[in-house]
């Protein structure tokens, strides 16, 4: 149907963005990373309103550094490392408390950041399971692992009630729509190098400018 070659189109579309991430010196353009998370949420959306509270909060987060990238000083917005420099030397971004920059790129991006950790741990999971392993559980264990550690209680709570109706393995993986289950192994495999390479770099250059913990 029309619906399902969407959805696989959807798919290849992340895998594509993430590879096109990554320059020749290895930073990380912008807008193949948020075009990366644009199909992340396609894909959510594939998945049920359940998940809507999460889309809508990507979703905000990429409307965030899209207005950056296409604002005045969207040449600044080029790379995660040109947007870190540029707003660090114009003092644009709250440090230590939420102030008078409360959405800068470098915050809105960490938020984005830290949710790459926690599917890079499910996505291994995914990968790695065997035919009758529970989506629910490896979504939670990766979340618990990353992504939990800068959620207040009611959002993990939340979170924790939207895991429970993932569909199983199979289904998960017929949604994804990329073939057989060895084929959608395999193409996870090719597409997890990538994605931990950009999470590596993004959080050394994060660590690097002592950005980790922005408000
Ligand atoms: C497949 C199931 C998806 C489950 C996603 C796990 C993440 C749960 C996160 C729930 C929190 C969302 C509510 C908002 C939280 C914000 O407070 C928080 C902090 O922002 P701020 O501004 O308040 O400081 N925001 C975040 O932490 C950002 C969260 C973004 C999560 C985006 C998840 C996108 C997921 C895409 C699904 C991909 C499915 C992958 C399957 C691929 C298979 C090859």
């Amino acid at each position: 149907s029309g619906a399902s070659v969407d959805q696989r189109f959807c798919f290849q579309e992340v895998f594509d963005s993430f590879k096109l991430c990554l320059s020749e010196n290895k930073e990380v353009y912008l807008e193949h990373y948020v075009d990366g998370w644009r199909g992340l949420v396609k894909f959510l959306n594939c998945l049920g309103s359940v998940f809507g509270f999460i889309a809508k909060d990507a979703v905000n987060k990429v409307q965030v550094l899209v207005a950056l990238m296409s604002g005045e000083s969207g040449s600044q917005y080029a790379t995660i490392q040109s947007m870190v420099k540029y707003e660090l030397d114009n003092g644009l971004v709250d440090v230590t408390k939420r102030g008078s920059h409360p959405e800068s790129g470098c915050r809105t991006l960490l938020r984005l950041h830290r949710a790459l950790r926690w599917l890079e741990l499910f996505l291994e999971r995914l990968r790695t399971s065997g035919e009758d392993g529970k989506t629910s559980v490896m979504c939670a264990e990766a979340y618990n692992e990353s992504l939990s550690q800068h959620h207040p209680w009611v959002i993990r709570k939340a979170a924790g009630v939207a895991f429970c109706v993932l569909p199983g393995r199979p289904a998960f993986f017929e949604v994804m729509n990329v073939g057989s289950t060895e084929q959608v192994v395999a193409m996870l495999g090719g597409a997890l190098p990538l994605i931990s390479e950009v999470y590596n770099i993004t959080e050394e250059l994060y660590a690097q400018h002592n950005l980790l913990d922005l408000p």
